[in-house]
């Protein structure tokens, strides 16, 4: 595969014969950003003597076109870090001290797959945990594990701590599959972006709607702080966390009263109407704006853009959804272009995730080797799971493409559970992370520009193959190759434990797919970014609910019991109500993903320590002044931060922007707070759904 794929690279390399002449081995090579971003970047990889030494954006990709962010240019220092690891490693001191000595690959993997044997032999094989979520996004290497896991009987791990929520609460109101391509949106007069970061967790989607912004269109953030994007909006609603299905229905209300819905559209197109009417006429605007802590006045004018608009867009991020009803707030917006049509307005629309043309993983997954009945495990409860699952208790625990220690709600519960003395814990990691540190076993895995893989993204509609660019760094491996050495050490004998990447690639592109056509791996090889066949509108064609139409009235959720209309009433962290006063969010930061790029010291150095937003009433009621160490605490924690004193939050809410490693930003990381609760549907974790308390602290203490 890899002479192939290179046809592109030779070309490349060719523009720089100048250089060859002084015989420096030197080229640029086109690869795919898999960080956990829905860009999915285009990169150009310059490599000299065998190491990157500058990476940038590829103008070739019709998306990310040419510029990438802070992150992606500090990928030279992430591939050759001093910090990476580059031997398989052994624990030598207690758990969770991060003592290892250096151990050959052979005597790792004989060592892994001992403990499983005789775990399962022991405990049963359900003892066996794996868990593991985006550090890769390529598809083969990504779900390289789970054939794996399947094939031993392991218990199965629910994929939830991100998307489901959100995802669940669409697929009732607009059905399955790809929303409205963002690139529309450039046509837009009226841009909602609505919890979404988008400068800082989706900044390609930016050029189009500062188009659109630039040719007259309002931009409308809805977003409990002044984040990034908030900054450059004409309208900013810094709406109470968790309660923007009541704002939706207030505008809908509005909507309504106001006869700027689309009569013909609701009629064709959609199911409920009059008993949405009857639902959204409790929410006026003065009860939402009470419930939602904004001003009327803003509501309303919201409403009437949004509902006077030629093309009404809206862009959701995930953060709406990171509530305990997080499904029904995303279940509720995505109600609101059925009611003025603006599917079919050109540049109008609502934008979830988009791609997705791959979807049949069974090649890799091999769902037929599960055994009947194996428990799953919800990753968002790994704290529970760790310390108070029995019938088998969690005996190993198998890390990979994932750091739980920091990225998991309820730390403490968590570290407690990595901690235990009678936990076997394996981790695949590329550096020594908090997660690392209770490893009984590491083993080093190679970076994504060190393997082949297939990428598509959640933020556009285009596929990439991409080669490596190096060999892995020291005695790395990739994460296919770590499960089939496993696989031959238990003797599992099943062709997918034989195939390579280019066989994986071959079948996943032969799935079951309406959106592959011409897409092949011939297309691919060149490197360069592929369309998919999704449509730029795809609620041309209907909506793939239960009805074909928009579902403002779900019978779905009538026959589960649930609440078949949208409800704005929203829920509180019940273990906080009426205990601790003021709200905790934790958003992405904008010089990390999730915990990745900790490692890298220029980025660490520019975010500076863990900071929390104030506002100025707050902390001046506390004697909290800017700069000043603080902790914040609830029942199930607490947190050290540097105060950030500053009117771009509310004065009920907190907030601290990204995941800090707690060993390098001491006072503990922001999950010390977070809860294992899941959210209505989806089983997703609330993130952003936390009742906290602030005081100063002295730094020592
Ligand atoms: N730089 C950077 N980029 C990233 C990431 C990162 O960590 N750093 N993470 C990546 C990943 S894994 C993902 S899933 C995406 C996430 O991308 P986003 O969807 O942008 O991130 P969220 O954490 O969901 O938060 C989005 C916004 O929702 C706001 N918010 C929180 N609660 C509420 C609420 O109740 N209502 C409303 N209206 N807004 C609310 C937050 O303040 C935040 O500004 O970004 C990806 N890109
Ligand atoms: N409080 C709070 N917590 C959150 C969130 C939040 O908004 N607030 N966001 C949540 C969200 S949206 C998500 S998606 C999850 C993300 O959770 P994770 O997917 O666990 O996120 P990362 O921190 O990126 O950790 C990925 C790890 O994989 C490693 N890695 C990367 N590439 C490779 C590779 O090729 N090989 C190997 N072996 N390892 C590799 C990285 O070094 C990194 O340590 O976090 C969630 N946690
Ligand atoms: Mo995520």
């Amino acid at each position: 595969m890899q002479n192939e794929i290179s046809v592109g690279i030779a070309k490349e390399n060719n523009k720089t014969s100048n250089r060859e002449a002084r015989e420096i081995p030197h080229m640029w090579k086109r690869a795919v950003c898999t960080k956990d971003c829905p860009d999915t970047c285009g990169l150009l990889v310059h490599v000299e003597n065998g190491k990157i030494t500058s990476v940038k954006g590829d103008p070739d990709h019709p998306f990310t076109a040419g510029f990438i962010c802070r992150k992606a240019g500090s990928f030279p220092e992430h591939v050759h870090s001093s910090k990476r690891i580059t031997t398989p490693l052994k624990r030598i001191g207690p758990k969770g001290t991060g003592r290892f000595k250096p151990v050959s690959w052979n005597e790792a993997l004989d060592e892994v797959a001992f403990q499983m044997k005789s775990i399962s032999a022991e405990y049963g094989s359900e003892a066996i945990l794996p868990y593991s979520y985006a550090g890769h996004m390529g598809l083969v290497h990504r779900n390289a594990g789970h054939a794996f896991f399947n094939r031993i009987g392991a218990s199965r791990l629910d994929y939830t701590i991100c998307g489901p929520a959100a995802t669940a609460g669409y697929h009732i109101s607009l059905g399955s599959g790809p929303s409205t391509e963002i690139q529309s949106a450039a046509q837009s007069d009226y841009i909602i972006i609505w919890g979404s970061n988008t400068l800082t967790t989706n900044v390609h989607a930016w050029p189009y709607f500062k188009a659109a912004q630039k040719a007259g269109a309002t931009l409308a953030v809805i977003d409990p702080y002044r984040n990034r994007t908030a900054r450059q909006a004409d309208l900013h609603l810094m709406i109470k966390p968790g309660t923007d299905a009541a704002l939706a229905l207030a505008m809908m209300q509005v909507l309504i009263e106001q006869d700027l819905i689309d009569h013909d559209f609701i009629s064709r197109k959609t199911i409920g109407f009059e008993r949405l009417k009857a639902r959204a006429a409790a929410y006026t605007p003065a009860r939402a704006a009470d419930m939602c802590g904004l001003p009327e006045d803003m509501i309303i004018r919201l409403a009437l853009g949004y509902g006077r608009a030629r093309a009404p867009y809206i862009r959701t991020g995930w953060g709406p959804a990171r509530q305990l009803k997080g499904a029904m707030a995303m279940r509720t917006i995505a109600l609101l272009p059925g009611l003025v049509g603006a599917f079919d307005k050109p540049g109008g629309g609502i934008t979830r995730t988009l791609g997705g043309a791959l979807s049949d993983l069974s090649c890799l997954i091999r769902p037929d080797l599960r055994r009947p009945g194996t428990r799953t495990v919800n990753m968002v409860e790994l704290g529970n799971a760790l310390t108070r699952l029995t019938d088998p208790p969690v005996k190993l625990l198998h890390v990979y493409l994932s750091n739980p220690a920091v990225v998991a709600p309820q730390s403490r519960e968590v570290l407690a559970g990595l901690a235990r003395e009678d936990l076997f814990v394996v981790v695949q990691e590329m550096f020594r992370t908090d997660t690392t540190r209770y490893a009984d076993i590491v083993l080093p895995g190679a970076g994504f520009l060190e393997v082949a893989d297939l990428y598509q993204a959640f933020g556009h509609n285009y596929i990439q193959m991409a080669r490596p660019v190096i060999p892995p760094v020291g005695q790395s491996r990739s994460t296919l190759s770590i499960f089939q050495d496993l696989a031959a050490r238990l003797g599992f004998k099943d062709d997918v434990f034989s195939l390579d990447e280019t066989d994986f690639i071959n079948r996943l592109l032969s799935g079951a797919s309406p959106y592959l056509d011409g897409v092949d791996f011939e297309t691919l090889k060149s490197g360069r970014a592929v369309r998919v066949d999704i449509p730029s509108n795809p609620y041309e064609s209907g909506f793939n609910t239960p009805s074909g139409k928009v579902e403002f009235y779900s019978q779905t959720m009538a026959d589960q019991g649930l609440d078949p209309l949208p409800d704005g009433q929203p829920l509180r962290d019940p273990d906080g109500e009426g205990k601790y006063g003021l709200e905790f969010i934790t958003p992405p930061h904008h010089l990390f993903l999730n915990s990745a790029f900790n490692e890298i010291g220029e980025l660490r150095e520019k975010a500076g320590p863990a900071q929390v937003m104030i506002h100025p009433e707050t902390a001046g009621k506390r004697g909290i002044a800017d700069g000043d160490p603080v902790r914040v605490f609830n029942d199930r924690g607490e947190c050290r931060f540097y105060a950030c004193v500053t009117d771009a939050t509310r004065a009920d809410l907190l907030v601290a922007e990204g995941l800090h490693w707690p060993s390098l930003s001491p006072g503990g990381g922001a999950n010390q707070l977070t809860s294992q609760r899941l959210t209505d549907m989806g089983e997703t974790c609330a993130f952003h759904c936390n009742r906290v308390d602030i005081q100063r602290c002295d730094n020592e203490s």
